[in-house]
């Protein structure tokens, strides 16, 4: 049977702690993904127990399947958490209405200019915005932004719709909803904050200064390391919970939430989930981004191409396990220190997390997206380490593997999809030539990717190269044990 509620569950699976129907929507949430589910909607899941009108309408801008495979379950989902120790399974009641932009059109528009909306809280992964991180404006490249500037008043991206709610909530005289951005960015909410008063001031100048001024933008520190789902995770929910369940997702059992408390109309109580208000996330958000995703892609590329499918495999290969080790060491290197957090134990917590043995997540997912995930997690850390006299080698390394990476073919000649918004352009320079060190220049003076500091050091040129050569002439798992030889 399909679930549908949390009636019927066994013993062994908690359902809500609260009655759902109970609670109104008080969230409304772009980017209905594995992530969302697992991270923001199962802490409002455990603060809804505190009380409170704060369900979640989730909101997927492109896909139907989030709706699709939600709709029929009234919102509900099972969610396994995975460590080493065990699994267990919840079923999650904080999402109330889950919709699709395309169809739902009219459901989203409204739930975003409900006076009961207090919060907009985003995951659509870092190239869903369209910001220019040159400017910190808009990027009038980008799909939705284009065409959000021509056609302002029938919005389809996160810009282009939240300043069009924005506005209609001014008119009518309703309270601005906080803005909660939960991707991966460096200072999130001020990047996005960045991104929509630029899109007004293109579209709606009156609003320009009404955002700046009146609208909250809270930055988040966000983890969970959740894989996508597959047909395994819907069996395991099944077998667990006796309830077919089309939107399950699986995740490990540690999370974390640090978030600037910055709420004018309210918020959850997340802390009863664990999470921490702090007044400045930029700290944190550093250390994560750095260390954990840091290293996260460094193991993708140079894991994937060494035949290693999850990132579990990876940490049963010594030489990768050292290097994923040097790198978190590296990253921690370039982060001042921070207030009860002791850095070496975090690193030593990161590779416990990366080895658990029951999360199947795949090194090619992470892999994704490379051109907007190396500035905040390698090249920015790789600046200061250059600033600081630090060495550049795990950098170097980190960046060759991506380089080797965007070839677009395994070392068994099997071709991949880089699946990255400038995949072509990308692609095109990194095969466009045979000479290793000509490769590397022409991926370093990739416009827009490499602060200047980076893309204009001989040296660091030199360590990529050599790092490339070794990874095409003798193979990435060679290429590997040399480098943790040192
Ligand atoms: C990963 C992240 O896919 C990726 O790029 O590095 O999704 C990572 O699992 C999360 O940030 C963990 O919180």
């Amino acid at each position: 049977m399909r679930l549908a509620g949390p009636d019927g569950l066994p013993d062994t699976v908690a359902g809500p702690g609260y009655t759902p129907a109970d609670h109104g929507t008080g969230i409304v949430h772009l980017g209905l993904g594995a992530f969302h589910k697992a991270h923001q909607a199962a802490a409002t899941d455990t603060a809804l127990a505190a009380g409170g009108d704060w369900r979640i309408c989730g909101v997927s801008l492109r896909s139907p399947e989030p709706a699709a495979q939600l709709g029929p379950q009234n919102g509900f989902f099972t969610l396994i958490e995975r460590s080493a120790e065990g699994s267990r399974a919840r079923v999650i009641g904080a999402i109330g209405q889950a919709l699709c932009l395309g169809p739902d059109r009219a459901g989203v528009l409204a739930a975003l200019t409900a006076p009961a909306t207090r919060i907009v809280s985003l995951t659509v992964t870092e190239k869903g915005y369209g910001i220019s991180r040159a400017t910190g404006g808009v990027d009038e490249g980008h799909p939705a932004i284009a065409h959000d500037l021509a056609t302002p008043e029938a919005p389809i991206g996160v810009a282009g719709l939240l300043v069009w709610a924005l506005k209609a909530r001014r008119a009518a005289g309703v309270s601005p909803f906080t803005v909660l951005c939960c991707d991966n960015l460096p200072e999130n909410g001020r990047l996005l904050r960045g991104l929509l008063v630029d899109f007004a001031r293109r579209t709606a100048p009156e609003m320009a200064g009404f955002i700046a001024g009146e609208v909250a933008f809270p930055s988040t520190m966000v983890d969970r390391i959740t894989p996508a789902a597959t047909p395994e995770t819907l069996a395991a929910a099944e077998e667990m919970t006796g309830f077919r369940d089309e939107a399950a997702v699986e995740t490990e059992a540690f999370s974390q939430w640090v978030i600037e408390d910055r709420f004018p109309t309210g918020r959850p109580a997340w802390e009863a989930a664990g999470a921490m208000f702090v007044a400045d996330v930029k700290p944190y958000e550093e250390m994560k981004l750095r260390m954990l995703n840091g290293a996260h892609s460094m193991l993708a590329y140079a894991g994937f191409l060494a035949g290693h499918r999850h990132v579990s495999d990876v940490m049963q290969d010594a030489p990768l396990a050292a290097l994923v080790r040097r790198h978190l060491a590296a990253a921690a290197a370039t982060l001042p220190p921070l207030e009860g957090v002791d850095l070496a134990a975090y690193a030593e917590a990161l590779a416990a997390r990366f080895a658990n043995p029951h999360l199947k997540h795949a090194t090619y997912q992470i892999a994704m997206d490379g051109t907007e995930k190396l500035p905040q997690r390698l090249l920015a850390p790789a600046a200061d380490a250059l600033a600081a006299g630090q060495p550049l080698g795990p950098y170097a390394f980190a960046l060759a593997a991506w380089m080797r990476y965007a070839m677009g073919t395994t070392e068994a000649g099997e071709a991949y999809a880089l699946r990255d918004p400038r995949e072509a352009e990308v692609q095109a320079r990194a095969t466009g030539a045979s000479d290793t060190a000509e490769i590397v220049e022409r991926l370093m003076a990739l416009p827009g990717l490499m602060p200047p500091v980076l893309r204009n050091n001989a040296g660091l040129r030199r360590e990529i190269t050599a790092r490339l050569a070794a990874m095409r002439d003798g193979g990435m798992a060679a290429a590997i044990r040399a480098e943790a030889a040192g």
